[in-house]
């Protein structure tokens, strides 16, 4: 039967069956996993693609002259043109594998950023950037005297118009801003932002992180000049993750890492480099990450964008309200259901967002604590931290129940209310 037409507790139930994970107890109770922001689980499908690569076909790429070397490169450039596809890249040797977004971030920064921001330029960036699209950003102001500015987020967790229209200036050199933050969910209106920066003939690095699992990407239709997102927040294994950057951008930058795969001839006192994407790619390929990545991208398209939108919204609005009737509980950022991911921070009055989630893992809960990699967010929010609980299409009804159920006990437990 097709998942179309099926109800969404239906659907969720039968993509259920693929993720072997959730059979399992902790402490004594089902996982209910809601830290996929942080990281998601795996379908068997990506698992059996990874195994079998291992199993039957594992080798060096592109230094064997052997059948095995070469069914490795096969499956390697094949993992490459999947991604081109499905993020409708205009060329293949615009998909450079990296380690994750944050390798693809810092190569972004040395390799471009080091060559092409100079003295006084501007550099514009959201409030809500993880640390790894801020910190590599701040290091090339730091070294080329230039400036960071930052759009702030209002009391909703948006960025308005007015904040991007006045901070994006004819001094804007390059912005890095992430579609959706990984703390209070909002998708941000990177379309505007993008074309406002290119009006002033900027560049726009846009930080699919946590986007990419949940809002079908196409890189031609944004017209974003770099993107970068890692295969373990969309089902694939941790170690591999994509950089796009638009092929004249890419090629006129000058190579991050140096060594084996990268080069042309290498002479005594001199080396010429290879050309896209192997410039970018210094050293063993991970062969496996990539199949797995691809193969998480066939079990994506398989469910379907419009599935995994409708039940994740569906989902978000569920969670929104069951917290919201909580008095102890405040929300950050958005309090319904539009322009924002299942990413939900909240705090529970008087309580360290640690204990919460160790009281929760009691309960077989997984949430995220902390302040999320986005200490200058935390700062604005006037917060050192906060929960967060952050869904995918694999999440239940029930385990939003139990979220919410666990979470009326936590201030109990620490005699803050009666038992
Ligand atoms: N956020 C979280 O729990 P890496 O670690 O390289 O795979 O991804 C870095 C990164 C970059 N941008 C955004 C928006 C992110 O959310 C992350 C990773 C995780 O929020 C781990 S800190």
């Amino acid at each position: 039967m097709q998942l179309k037409e099926l109800s969404t507790i239906e659907k969720i139930n039968k993509i259920r069956e693929d993720f072997p994970i959730f059979s399992q107890q902790i402490n004594g109770k089902p996982l209910a996993y809601l830290d996929n922001a942080a990281t998601t689980q795996k379908p068997i499908q990506v698992l059996d693609q990874i195994n079998r690569y291992y199993k039957k076909f594992n080798a060096n790429p592109h230094r064997g002259a052997y059948t095995l070397s070469i069914k490795a490169t096969n499956f390697y450039n094949m993992a490459r043109k999947n991604i081109k596809r499905f993020i409708n890249a205009k060329h293949t040797e615009e998909i450079i594998f990296t380690r994750g977004a944050t390798e693809a971030l810092n190569l972004i920064a040395y390799s471009y950023g080091m060559n092409f921001i100079n003295e006084g330029d501007e550099i514009v960036l959201s409030i809500a950037e993880h640390h790894s699209n801020l910190v590599p950003w701040q290091q090339i102001a730091l070294a080329k005297k230039a400036k960071l500015i930052y759009l702030y987020t209002d009391e909703n967790g948006q960025i308005s118009k007015d904040e991007i229209n006045k901070k994006i200036t004819n001094k804007t050199k390059l912005v890095a801003i992430a579609q959706v933050s990984n703390v209070l969910g909002t998708v941000f209106p990177v379309e505007h932002i993008i074309k406002k920066a290119h009006k002033h003939n900027a560049v726009v690095v846009l930080d699919m992180a946590q986007s990419i699992p949940h809002i079908k990407a196409d890189v031609q239709e944004l017209d974003v000049d770099f993107a970068v997102f890692s295969g373990h927040k969309m089902l694939a294994p941790m170690g591999i993750g994509v950089l796009y950057g638009k092929k004249d951008l890419l090629i006129k930058m000058p190579p991050f890492l140096f060594g084996g795969d990268m080069i042309d001839i290498v002479k005594e006192q001199s080396t010429t480099f290879a050309p896209l994407p192997q410039k970018f790619e210094a050293g063993t390929q991970n062969v496996g990450g990539a199949i797995g990545l691809s193969a998480a991208i066939d079990y994506l398209e398989n469910i379907g964008y419009d599935n995994i939108y409708k039940i994740e919204k569906e989902l978000t609005s569920y969670a929104l309200n069951k917290l919201s009737q909580n008095p102890n509980i405040s929300i950050f950022g958005s309090k319904n259901g539009d322009d924002r991911t299942g990413v939900i921070s909240f705090t529970v009055k008087d309580v360290h967002p640690h204990d919460v989630s160790t009281i929760l893992d009691a309960d077989g809960i997984a949430i995220r604590s902390g302040h999320h990699c986005a200490h200058p967010l935390m700062t604005h929010c006037k917060t050192n931290a906060t929960c967060r609980a952050s869904l995918y299409f694999y999440n239940t009804f029930e385990e939003i129940d139990r979220l919410a159920e666990s979470l009326l006990t936590v201030r109990k437990w620490l005699g803050f209310d009666k038992r």
